[in-house]
């Protein structure tokens, strides 16, 4: 560190605020260190963690296993492109396809890249394989979405903030509200190549489908021959008790992505999954990434997707996930409109009255719980998974404090 370097907290964000673009609103808290699910400040304040990185964070902060398994990778090799292979990528994928009922991988880094890959995928499978007429491929999407933030993804949002300015948009696609199979029945053409759906929505506010709607929409794209997609970059790797939140509702798509927890969040690495049908569309030099595949991702992918299930994260999840919304619902607050979630994926909706959701956010973070309100009313938790029962008593403790005191 330079001498000029910062010792407050003030001073950290009087310096973000002076060179960084401000596209986000963090709470007023600069962490600098982070343990399982604990993470401390400059100022040496210990918080529970209830936002994981947006699930990206599963297996704790600095799993020591994922972090000793980083060192020795790093220290070997950290990227050679895929002009060359590497002793990491094979091992990487068929662990990868074992431990998620897959057949193929494509290896990405961020999740938008992946969704990217998915509709270049889908795409040239409609054209090589349905006979689809070039330019006319149609790819449906739910009302709602959380899909990533590039050009062509934020072109089927349906929020306008994350598309104001952002035009002339990428077209193609079809928006139908989420949670109904006959809406997608009714919007399939000819020229349908897929529906891409997140199992759960997640920034959309922690929403549930109806039971039997991925059920429902597995028949529709089989009997209509369409791609099924499943978006489960934040509901994926166990966040809500499962490695996929679609074995909730018993089915398997056709192609899935995954990314944020893959790595444990120490370092971004994200994938494509599928059966061969469609990922075999692509050929050498149809696709590709100079960081995507490389042996420090593949490896710090693997132990930490070992850890999921050496440390039995995925019960865990679904034990002390649904332990965690029971005592939720016993908090009496007048502002509590609904509590919903599944696993360690919660989110706690409160009335429009209640002014907000940001300001219990800031409370909470008073009291040593970090979490971020999602659409202006809804508070996510969704702690690491490696969360204790008496951690979980600690922090609802304090969540009880916040949401019962007058603010
Ligand atoms: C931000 C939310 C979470 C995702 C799903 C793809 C992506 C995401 C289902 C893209 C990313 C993020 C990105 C982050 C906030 C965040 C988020 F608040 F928007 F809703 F997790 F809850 N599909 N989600 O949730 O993945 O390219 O970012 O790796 O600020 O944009 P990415």
């Amino acid at each position: 560190m330079s001498i000029d370097s910062p010792v407050t907290t003030e001073g950290f964000i009087e310096l973000e605020n002076k060179y960084g673009a401000k596209n986000y609103k963090p709470l007023n808290v600069v962490l600098s260190k982070g343990q399982g699910v604990w993470v401390w400040d400059i100022e040496g304040k210990r918080y529970l963690d209830c936002l994981s990185a947006y699930s990206a964070v599963n297996q704790g902060h600095c799993h020591p296993k994922i972090i000793q398994a980083m060192i020795d990778q790093a220290q070997k090799m950290t990227l050679c492109s895929r002009a060359f292979r590497n002793d990491q990528l094979g091992l990487f994928y068929k662990e990868l396809c074992e431990m998620t009922d897959s057949n193929m991988v494509l290896p990405m880094n961020s999740g938008a890249e992946a969704v990217e890959s998915v509709i270049k995928a889908v795409r040239k499978w409609g054209y090589k394989c349905k006979y689809i007429p070039e330019g006319q491929a149609e790819i449906i999407v739910c009302n709602n979405n959380f899909h990533g933030r590039t050009v062509t993804i934020i072109s089927f949002s349906s929020e306008p903030q994350y598309k104001d300015g952002y035009s002339p948009y990428t077209p193609g696609f079809k928006l139908i509200p989420f949670g109904d199979a006959e809406a997608l029945e009714a919007a399939i053409t000819p020229n349908t190549v897929a529906f891409m759906v997140e199992p759960i929505q997640g920034e959309g506010g922690i929403i549930l489908p109806p039971e039997d709607y991925l059920k429902k929409v597995r028949e529709i794209c089989t009997r209509k021959g369409i791609m099924f997609v499943t978006d489960e970059i934040q509901t994926g790797l166990g966040r809500t008790g499962k490695m996929l939140a679609e074995e909730h509702f018993g089915v398997q798509a056709d192609v899935t992505v995954i990314g944020k927890a893959l790595s444990g969040g120490a370092y971004p690495v994200s994938a494509v999954l599928s059966n061969k049908e469609v990922l075999g569309v692509f050929h050498p030099g149809d696709h590709g990434s100079t960081f995507g595949g490389n042996p420090l991702a593949c490896a710090v992918a693997r132990v930490a997707l070992r850890v999921l299930k050496e440390e039995n994260l995925l019960d865990n999840a679904a034990k002390l996930g649904s332990y965690f919304m029971e005592n939720l619902k016993k908090i009496k607050s007048p502002y509590i409109k609904e509590i919903r979630g599944k696993g360690m994926l919660i989110g706690v909706e409160l009335f429009v009255e209640a002014g907000g959701a940001r300001k219990f956010c800031e409370a909470l973070q008073e009291e040593g719980v970090l979490c971020k309100e999602t659409h202006d009313h809804v508070i996510r938790f969704a702690p690491p998974l490696v969360i204790k029962k008496d951690e979980i008593d600690w922090a609802l403790e304090r969540i009880d404090k916040v949401l019962t005191m007058s603010l």
